[in-house]
């Protein structure tokens, strides 16, 4: 069953910043929905988490350009 992470995202300043961002998490094997929010910063995964962990989300961000750390 799916779980929501949520990250807080470092480096997007435009809406192709958020759809770049948006499309690479919804490409993960695993992933049923991720929203990304502009004004806050934030992404927000439903995610299966034997298919991606936080690891795996953190680190799609990361080898698009962005930075990503996980929200407790
Ligand atoms: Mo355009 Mo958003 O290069 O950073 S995608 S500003």
């Amino acid at each position: 069953s799916p779980v929501t992470t949520r990250l807080a995202i470092t480096g997007m300043t435009c809406a192709s910043c958020v759809k770049v961002v948006q499309d690479t998490l919804q490409k993960l094997p695993g992933v049923l929905t991720a929203t990304v929010n502009l004004l806050l910063n934030e992404a927000s995964i439903e995610h299966e988490l034997q298919l991606a962990g936080p690891r795996d989300l953190i680190d799609a961000i990361e080898s698009v350009g962005y930075e990503a750390k996980l929200i407790i």
